[in-house]
């Protein structure tokens, strides 16, 4: 037996050296020390020896038994400490670090350049109207004095959908339906997406923004057109900015007219940026033509109104000398973060 118990002891000790986990020291404690463990049968079996042996052998099982619970307790406080260091050595959070900056989502320029836009016309009392993008050729076309067979129609590359239902060409639309439903005065400025199946290049995208305009009263003349688009060119483009008329056509609007203002980069003195001309083309605009107002439901003999539009990619491009419209639809992250 006492063979056996310094067997036990050596394999057991040398076991708990090499352990290393909680789980392998467990597994020892029970294999030896548990109620059914090989030393435990042992001090069991003590009975069996003559009364002169059984106080000896009593004494080394014991002396066993103890250094096996103390090498145990010894090698879980090791494996704890260790485990306690590599915890405090990778949770270790270096304070002096310098801090990530959170990405911030930023707004598009499109998005920048029409809340400037809008902020302009809410100061001269305008609202906002929406409407479908999805329209009716009657409010398309039809009802801005463009029948079925007008050539205008020709050179507004349509997505149809069915012979009566389109991508709205222009925000025009909204504008009528405005005026079915809101008895004049109407004041109120249209920005929204607009598509057109035209041939894709750096100047032309099936889908762009526009922004149109639309006041609807009482003697409201050419002059009223001037003096708030004058406004609109000066609190966008600078106080020294200078507006000029030309003469132009559209089927809605009669008198029509197409708006210049000087060239920002240059102040007029011509560059590349206005090709030489000092001058830079903003927006289309005039009266609204009489019969228009008949398909807005309104008097043309009581009320009068002027109109206007503007392509809001065209000046966006202008403004941050984007030469390629393709690149405000791409949504390539290189080119968004620029602003
Ligand atoms: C109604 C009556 C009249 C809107 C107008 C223009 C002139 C114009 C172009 C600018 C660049 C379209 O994006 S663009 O290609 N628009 O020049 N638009 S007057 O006239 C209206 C609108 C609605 C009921």
């Amino acid at each position: 037996m006492r063979d056996k118990l310094h067997i036990i002891r050596e394999e057991v000790l040398d076991r708990i050296e090499k352990a290393d986990h909680a789980n392998d020291l467990e597994e020892i404690r029970v294999k030896y020390l548990g109620k059914k463990g090989e030393l435990t049968k042992i001090l069991r079996g003590m009975g069996k020896l003559s009364p002169e042996e059984r106080p000896v052998m009593g004494q080394l099982a014991n002396e066993v038994r103890q250094a096996i619970e103390s090498a145990l307790s010894a090698k879980v406080k090791d494996i704890e400490e260790r485990a306690m260091a590599i915890k405090l050595e990778e949770e270790t959070i270096d304070v002096t670090l310098p801090g990530e900056r959170p990405l911030l989502g930023k707004l598009h320029p499109l998005t920048t350049v029409l809340n400037q836009i809008t902020e302009i016309f809410f100061g001269m009392g305008f609202d906002v109207a929406e409407g479908p993008e999805v329209e009716l050729d009657y409010y398309n076309f039809e009802a801005l004095n463009m029948p079925k067979n007008h050539p205008a129609r020709d050179t507004q590359d349509t997505f149809y959908i069915n012979e009566n239902i389109l991508l709205r060409t222009h925000t025009s639309p909204t504008q009528i339906r405005t005026m079915e439903k809101q008895e004049p005065p109407i004041k109120i400025l249209v920005p929204g997406r607009v598509y057109r199946s035209d041939a894709v290049d750096a100047t032309h995208s099936p889908i762009f923004h526009q922004i149109e305009g639309l006041v609807v009263d009482k003697n409201i003349t050419m002059g009223d057109l001037k003096g708030v688009l004058d406004v609109f060119a000066k609190r966008m483009f600078g106080d020294k900015t200078r507006t000029r008329f030309r003469p132009h056509h559209f089927p809605f609007t009669e008198p029509s007219a197409e708006m210049d203002v000087s060239c920002v980069t240059c102040e007029g003195r011509g560059c590349r940026i206005c090709s030489n001309t000092g001058w830079i083309e903003i927006l289309g605009a005039g009266m609204v033509h009489p019969r228009v107002l008949e398909y807005g439901k309104i008097d043309p003999s009581e009320y009068t109104g002027f109109a206007f539009g503007m392509g809001l990619d065209r000046i966006v491009n202008q403004i941050f000398g984007i030469d390629d419209i393709r690149l405000l639809y791409e949504n390539d992250i290189r080119f968004l973060n620029q602003f």
